[in-house]
């Protein structure tokens, strides 16, 4: 790296001294079209304008934006203009935002208009708002209209490749969500690493991400690999469906397809009854959860594709682990991605011999520098350049990892942490509930969904009303992706001598 490297020079204006200016990059589900030039100059006016409000140098703005043109110009333009952007999942809810708004200390907060209903309420719950509240789009101050009056010349703010750049917040088992501090050098690393020398993406190649751009993994797949070789990149602002995931395919013919293993499952659901035109295609993509090798085998019968599945975190920013196109083992992980090491850990932090299963650290370039305001949580995860990923992996004499759960409690819910404890205290505002502990329980898919077990106040409560009533106390004050997806009402939950819930007798 350079001495003096803002990272928006080689993913945004090296386009232009490259002979891109006139190619698309953006195509948008709306009709947008955007250039390398409209895009290079759109940073420019998003920087300008973030700094014409008054917002310095290292001050955070937090954006709850659907993937969508300006999600690229206000993240670069921030970066470029020396501020840190903090894009954040636009599937919380008012507490969770008010936590994260309060929490990043940030000077603005950008949100499109579809969820000002959570944002606006958090914003009302602030003992302090922050200084700058914009919508993206609409009439009056809104982020389109100060774009549109603000110069079109900005240069980059000089930087290093080890200052902070960007933030992304990961959930925890319990407690709060953590800010991941990333830095200018580890968009470079992961695109490399994974985007080139996995993927082997190229310029010609044009990217379809299901998984949203504010996601560790949509944030890669969508944004910042195709713009590190000068490719394309499709956008699709709405929740993806398996019917609108085909249409967008059929649409915009994408060479590189990224999902999820639940949406891989809907996707084959509806694939037995109708039909679509994949030919566009050259490979498909998997993380966020483990992808049972039965879906794989039943993706490529169906379409003739394979799917690479890979982990990844939100620390580490993209894949570290992953399949390749030649060679895949289904069910597993795949190998190392180049340019990362691994440790497996038993709980007195030795080694574990091979094939046996213990605790997954990582070690790698793109690793965050620390959670933000969180010296401890940072001390116990981030150790040596190491990050203790808090999966549970078993290395085979093969070479391939093998994932065996998590350390934690956490599930993985359609590519999302979920907390159970998260849950379970929505569940027991409920007057009926007594007791409640939430497990995941794989469906017929073998994927990971919450099944809540619940002691009532009074048992012959119990039937198909009272889950109605909690399914819907559930989903209006979680995330929509947290509810359980069964309720079984037993007379006591197993416990140890000193309280403790036996999770793993529930989950047996
Ligand atoms: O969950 C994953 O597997 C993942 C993959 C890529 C980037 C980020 C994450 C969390």
């Amino acid at each position: 790296f350079a001495p003096v490297f803002n990272v928006a020079v080689p993913f945004i204006d090296r386009h232009l001294e490259e002979g891109r200016a006139d190619k698309v990059v953006i195509r948008t589900n709306r009709g947008v079209e955007v250039s390398y030039a409209a895009l290079a100059e759109n940073v420019n006016r998003c920087g300008n304008a973030l700094l014409d409000l008054g917002i310095a140098r290292g001050e955070r703005v937090i954006m709850i934006v659907k993937d969508c043109a300006e999600f690229f110009y206000c993240f670069w333009g921030a970066i470029k203009a020396g501020l840190i952007p903090v894009p954040v999942n636009t599937l919380l809810r008012a507490k969770d935002y008010a936590y994260i708004i309060a929490d990043s200390g940030c000077s603005a907060v950008v949100y499109s208009p579809e969820f000002a209903a959570e944002v606006e309420t958090a914003l009302d719950q602030l003992e302090s708002r922050p200084s700058h509240c914009l919508r993206v789009e609409g009439t009056g101050g809104s982020l389109q209209t100060l774009i549109a009056s603000a110069s079109a010349e900005l240069q980059p703010a000089p930087a290093t490749a080890e200052d902070d750049c960007f933030w992304l917040y990961s959930s925890g088992s319990t407690g709060n969500p953590k800010g991941a501090v990333h830095r200018h050098r580890d968009m470079v690393v992961t695109s490399e690493f994974y985007g080139v020398r996995v993927l082997g993406i190229r310029e010609n190649d044009v990217c379809f991400s299901a998984a949203k751009l504010f996601f560790a993994y949509g944030l890669g797949n969508g944004m910042t690999f195709p713009l590190w070789v000068g490719a394309g990149t499709v956008l699709y602002d709405a929740r993806p469906t398996p019917q609108t995931v085909f249409e967008t395919i059929e649409q915009f013919k994408p060479s590189l397809y990224f999902g999820v293993p639940t949406l891989y499952a809907a996707q084959l659901q509806a694939l037995e009854t109708g039909s679509s035109d994949l030919s566009s295609v050259r490979l498909c993509v998997s993380a966020g959860e483990a992808l049972p090798s039965d879906l794989f085998k039943r993706w490529q019968q169906k379409t003739g594709l394979v799917i690479l599945d890979g982990i990844g975190s939100t620390e580490l920013l993209h894949i570290f682990i992953s399949n390749r196109e030649d060679d895949i083992n289904p069910g597993s992980s795949g190998r190392l991605v180049p340019g990362y090491e691994a440790r497996i850990l038993d709980e007195n932090d030795n080694p574990v011999p091979q094939g046996e299963s213990g605790r997954l650290w990582i070690r790698g370039d793109s690793t965050a520098r620390c959670y933000w305001n969180n010296p401890e949580k940072t001390a116990q995860t981030m150790v040596d350049g190491w990050l203790d990923t808090g999966d549970t992996y078993i290395l085979d004499r093969q070479g391939y990892y093998h994932y065996c759960g998590r350390n934690d409690d956490m599930l993985k819910v359609g590519g999302i942490w979920c907390s159970p404890f998260e849950i379970e205290a929505k569940l027991i505002e409920h007057p009926r509930v007594l007791e409640v502990a939430v497990v995941g329980r794989a469906d017929d898919a073998g994927l990971v969904k919450p099944e809540a077990h619940i002691v009532l106040h009074n048992p012959d409560d119990a039937g198909e009303d009272l889950e109605t009533e909690l399914l819907a106390h559930c989903k209006s004050g979680l995330a929509p992706y947290k509810y359980p997806r069964w309720f079984r009402f037993v007379a006591e939950l197993p416990k140890t001598a000193t309280g403790k819930i036996q999770r793993f007798k529930l989950r047996s």
